[in-house]
């Protein structure tokens, strides 16, 4: 059986929700970053980069969320649920991928680590990173705008997924960057509904 090594994160939860969307069984192990569980012996022999998710599938050990996301639509995606089948599609899914990891995971992650610093806060952090998200949704919005499509690509897919957790959270706090475009909005929302992201998202209990 899979095993996932993940916490209460936003890049935890893209896997858990690809592995509930192919409705595979997987073994959850948390993996307390708040403890710093991720630099233990055990979890570095997995991931020598100290990060959630990982995975272990058939005795291979997977680290980096995109590569997860592709390894299990590669290995248990036969119908193209969340990696179509045309390989034109394929590619604009595995190009939104990357463009997540290279562009709201770290921007995101810095402007949230900038806005935790209590009492030190960096405002020219704050605008860089903050600015930087403005941009990056108004990419997403011009995408989405692209033929009035109801996911990045048209279809939902592993691309959607990268992206749902950390742009859910921004919503929820009100980032206007987020919430002053209603075609975003209604995109997120769109993919909160899906049973699947739902129970994706509630892992680790
Ligand atoms: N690029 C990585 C980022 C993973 C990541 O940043 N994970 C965070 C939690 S969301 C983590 O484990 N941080 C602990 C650490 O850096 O020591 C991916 O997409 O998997």
């Amino acid at each position: 059986m899979i095993k996932l090594y993940t916490w209460t994160t936003p890049n935890g939860r893209k896997v858990s929700i690809a592995l509930e969307e192919l409705g595979l069984e997987y073994e959850v192990i948390p993996v307390n970053t708040g403890e710093r569980e991720q630099f233990s012996d055990a979890f570095l022999a997995i991931n020598p980069n100290h990060k959630i998710p990982a995975i272990v599938d058939g005795g291979q050990a997977i680290w980096e969320s995109g590569a997860i996301l592709l390894h299990l639509a590669e290995q248990y995606d036969p119908e193209g649920r969340i990696l179509s089948k045309d390989p034109g599609k394929r590619m604009e899914a595995i190009q939104y991928a990357f463009f997540q990891t290279g562009g709201v995971g770290p921007n995101l992650g810095r402007l949230g680590a900038a806005l935790r610093k209590e009492g030190e806060k960096n405002p020219e952090m704050i605008e860089i990173f903050g600015g930087e998200m403005d941009r990056l949704c108004g990419v997403i919005d011009r995408i989405l705008g692209s033929g009035d499509r109801d996911y990045l690509t048209g279809e939902y897919s592993i691309g959607d997924i990268m992206h749902f957790p950390w742009l859910r959270i921004a919503q929820s706090i009100g980032a206007d960057w987020v919430t002053s475009r209603p075609r975003v909005v209604d995109w997120l929302d769109r993919i909160a509904e899906r049973p699947a992201v739902e129970r994706g998202m509630a892992i680790p209990t």
